[in-house]
């Protein structure tokens, strides 16, 4: 299979490389928003878009999940979202024409920068087996192609369908019910490359898979942790709410193996203050760990906290620990037993800076940790939450203001996806609602996760794949095994805003359905119609946008999705959401299954879209209803009750939360678990480096905005290695040379087996001794698709070993 490497786009003899800054935003990052805004939109569109961004009636920024005040400045403003915005609402335009001029082959030697710079998607396309191009196809052909491949299908665990997390919540409820309808729950999602380590850990220790935190919360907490995260590149409004809460007395520790200038110091564009004065200092303190060293961390925190107790008393919070906790005195044994030399070797910190931090949480009457992707892509990661919770738990710190957990969510409506059941194991109560609310069974196994459908795929066990956004070629790791299983399956779709690397590398057939995003109008019948978003603090909101679309008959992800129900489901004209929840209803489910059985001779086999038990609804009214959508959310989902009025006129509403409303844990003795984790960190072979892959600046996961890391000093390019400068040194190398990065994969029978990704430089960089750091996408050719996270099965993406391998001179 042809696949360049895509590095041939970017000129990477530009790169230059200034040094890490110490200050995050200020006016540069507004000049730099307002730049790639004019580039793409033009200066009219680009003011009437940015006005609009998160303003109450306006659409939910497509940048990240961090919530809005409720309060909102009049631009609530950040520059990534500024270039998320533009990204999606540029003029560009790609139809026909452009692929007619341009073969696959020719699309394939492009990388995603390229390729999304193309413009917005705005016609059906088809690719048939053999063709050299893809050809316009009308909507209509397009959904009956999609229909009739997966109707052929032997088993509906033939397909795949994957979500990205801008889905909205209608459009993300409908499509779950395609894919139950016809059969299977392969619903992998984003989050399981993402926060599923959090939701593991979470549901495990306090029964619920979010955070227990609202932005009030972090106005009102003493001391904000904030672990493996990079918030002044990837979700800069959390800037402003760490500023407030500085502003009430709260500390800030960072605890990261880079010193990210956000994490540092901050400038605020939208006050005098922040722009005359230099901005406020972040963090009070920058503990600079060993990647993976967090379990240790917070495990010496514990211990301390512990041996404090031990000492004077006063320190953990008994009352608390008695009514809503179990487990507590095997943890206390557990970390009385641990060795602060063993937590120093695997953090990389004295036991003085241990406990120095451990001292700022004893001292703090509210603690929060916040964290990203540093803490949920290692092999560990689990246990390493499990001691975030033991931690906060000893001083009750879930379940009161200004304490709790706080895992910062990524994409914007991330988490809503999962809490519509987009979700590959979901739970027995919510498919009973379904069931009762659609007249079916749903199937109950469980279905492949984003790991185990790439397996599927490359073993041949699949043979359909659609995705609902996203970019599931470059985001997913060990790239030629993902393209290599797609290139063997009969059809991949594609529903999308812009062009990726997913579009070229495509299974024997393959289908492009063009889609509207956040910021396009989306005009059904003779209506506007808005959808629905749920952001990191499990707030729901509305969501409109106001541009032309990109082209004239362009449809919603619900059309798509309702439009490929009818075809697969048949109609069920007239049929009406009744106003009745199914959720508390009890199901004959048994009956369900009985008739369904019975209907379709009585075989145990599993029918694709069984006739006799399909989801039965209107889709035609759904289609130009979204409410009527909602209120089939409301039925089936808890907490969605007066769903439509609590969105209206841009309101907002909190799902319930036990652990914050009421300190009650869905557990499975009704109490938060403290846990016993044995300590585990990364051991790193001589002569080599944990790789960690990161996002720059320019850069919303696989698409990419420009050749820029301002912050880390980064310029005109992207194939660099930041590494500590006495390994560049100790490993034989210069600062600025070109090499080669193996990574280095022990199988179970002690082999290594290597992957390799050409030509980076090396940068010398602030980053603990045996750590480096690069970006992705270009670095995912390098993790090992069997290097997972225990329990949550995440790609371990902070976490590959790799050596740096001298170019041979050509
Ligand atoms: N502009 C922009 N915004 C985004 C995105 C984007 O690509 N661009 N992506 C969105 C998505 S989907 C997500 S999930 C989030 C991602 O948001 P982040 O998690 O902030 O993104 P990463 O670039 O992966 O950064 C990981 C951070 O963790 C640190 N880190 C790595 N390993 C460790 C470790 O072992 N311990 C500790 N303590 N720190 C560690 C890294 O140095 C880095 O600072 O952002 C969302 N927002
Ligand atoms: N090595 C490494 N790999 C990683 C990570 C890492 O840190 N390191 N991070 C992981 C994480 S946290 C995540 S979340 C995943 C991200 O994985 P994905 O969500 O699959 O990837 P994105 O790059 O966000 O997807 C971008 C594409 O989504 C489409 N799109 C954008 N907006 C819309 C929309 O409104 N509707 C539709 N239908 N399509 C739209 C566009 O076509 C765009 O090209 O990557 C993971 N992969
Ligand atoms: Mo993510």
């Amino acid at each position: 299979m042809v696949t360049k490497p895509p590095i041939s786009d970017i000129d990477e003899s530009a790169l230059t490389v200034s040094g890490p800054k110490k200050t995050a935003v200020g006016v540069p990052a507004v000049l730099h928003a307002l730049k790639m805004s004019m580039e793409q939109m033009g200066p009219v569109r680009s003011a009437r878009t940015l006005l609009q961004v998160n303003q109450k009636d306006g659409f939910d920024c497509p940048g990240c999940a961090w919530p809005d005040p409720a309060h909102r400045h009049m631009a609530e403003f950040c520059e990534n979202g500024a270039k998320a915005v533009a990204e999606e609402a540029t003029v560009r335009r790609i139809g026909p024409e452009f692929f007619a001029a341009h073969s696959l082959e020719d699309l394939r030697g492009h990388d995603d920068w390229w390729l999304g710079q193309q413009g917005r998607l705005t016609h059906p396309m088809m690719l048939e087996e053999g063709d050299t191009h893809y050809r316009p196809i009308s909507w209509d052909d397009a959904l009956r192609a999609v229909a009739d491949a997966i109707l052929s299908l032997d088993d509906p665990d033939e397909a795949i369908f994957y979500t990205s997390g801008r889905t909205s919540n209608e459009a993300a409820f409908l499509y779950q019910l395609l894919v139950r309808g016809v059969g299977t729950n392969n619903l992998p999602d984003c989050s399981n490359m993402c926060h599923e380590s959090s939701g593991s850990a979470l549901t495990e220790t306090i029964g619920i898979g979010k955070g227990t935190v609202s932005l009030e919360d972090i106005w009102a907490a003493k001391l904000l942790i904030v672990a493996g995260q990079n918030p002044g590149t990837n979700h800069p409004r959390m800037l402003s709410a760490l500023e407030k809460a500085k502003q009430n007395g709260a500390k800030v520790i960072a605890v990261n193996p880079l010193p990210e200038a956000g994490l540092l110091r901050f400038e605020n564009p939208q006050t005098v203050r922040g722009v005359i004065l230099g901005g406020t200092p972040i963090a009070d303190r920058f503990v600079q760990i060993r990647l993976g060293g967090d379990q240790a961390l917070f495990q010496a925190i514990g211990k301390h906290l512990l041996e404090a107790e031990e000492r004077s008393g006063g320190v953990l919070d008994h009352a608390f620990i008695a009514a809503h906790t179990s487990g507590y005195a095997d943890y206390a044994k557990a970390m009385a037993e641990l060795d602060w030399a063993d937590l120093e070797v695997a953090s990389g910190l004295s036991e003085t800076e241990l406990r120095e931090i451990g001292e700022a949480v004893r001292t703090s009457p509210s603690t929060i940790v916040c964290w990203a992707m540093g803490l949920t892509q290692h092999k560990h990661s689990v246990p390493m939450l499990r001691e975030v919770v033991n931690m906060l738990l000893l001083q009750g710190n879930i379940g009161r203001p200004g304490a709790g957990v706080c895992p910062v969510r990524g994409h914007s409506n991330v988490q809503g996806d999962r809490t519509m059941g987009i979700y590959e194991k979901p739970s027995d109560a919510f498919l009973d609602a379904l069931d009762a609310e659609f007249s079916f069974a749903a199937p109950r196994e469980h279905g492949h996760d984003t790991v185990e459908a790439i397996r599927a795929m490359d073993s041949g066990r699949a043979r359909f794949f659609m995705a609902m956004g996203g970019n599931f070629v470059s985001a997913t790791p060990d790239t030629e095994v993902v393209e290599r299983g797609m290139a063997k399956l009969d059809l991949t779709v594609q529903v999308s805003t812009k062009l990726n690397r997913s579009h070229v590398m495509t299974g024997r057939r393959a289908i492009i359905l063009p889609t509207l995003g956040r910021t396009d109008r989306d005009r059904r019948g003779s209506t506007d119609q808005r959808v629905s978003v749920e952001d990191s603090m499990g707030a729901v909101h509305s969501s409109r946008g106001r541009l032309a679309p990109p082209a004239e008959d362009m449809l919603s992800e619900v059309a798509i999705v309702a439009r490929l129900c009818e075809m697969i489901f048949g109609s069920e004209a007239g049929t009406r959401p009744s106003a009745t929840p199914s959720h508390t209803g009890d199901v004959d489910r048994d009956q369900v299954e009985r008739t369904a059985a019975e209907e379709s001779g009585g075989t145990d086999r599993v029918v694709v879209a069984d006739p006799a038990n399909v989801p039965r609804a209107d889709w035609k009214a759904l289609e130009q209803d979204y409410a009527l959508i909602r209120t089939h959310i409301e039925n089936v989902i808890p907490g969605f009750d007066d769903y439509e009025e609590r969105i209206a006129k841009g309101r907002t509403f909190f799902l319930p939360n036990g652990p914050r409303d009421e300190r009650r844990f869905a557990t499975s003795d009704g109490k938060a678990q403290f846990t016993v984790n044995p300590l585990e960190y990364p051991r790193i072979p001589e002569g080599r480096l944990l790789l960690q892959t990161i996002r720059s600046h320019d850069q919303y996961n696989t698409t990419i905005y420009g050749k820029d890391d301002r912050y880390r000093g980064i310029h005109d390019g992207r194939r660099v290695v930041l590494v500590n400068p006495d390994d560049i040194s100790a490993l034989g190398f210069a600062d600025g040379e070109i090499v080669d990065l193996v990574s280095e994969w022990t199988r179970a029978d002690g082999s290594i087996e290597e992957r390799c990704a050409r030509e980076f430089r090396i940068v010398g960089y602030s980053t603990p001794q045996g750590n480096a750091a690069a970006y992705y996408p270009e670095t995912n050719v390098l993790v090992p698709l069997e290097s997972v996270a225990d329990v949550s099965n995440t790609p371990t993406s902070k976490s590959v070993i790799v050596r740096l391998e001298a170019r041979v001179p050509a």
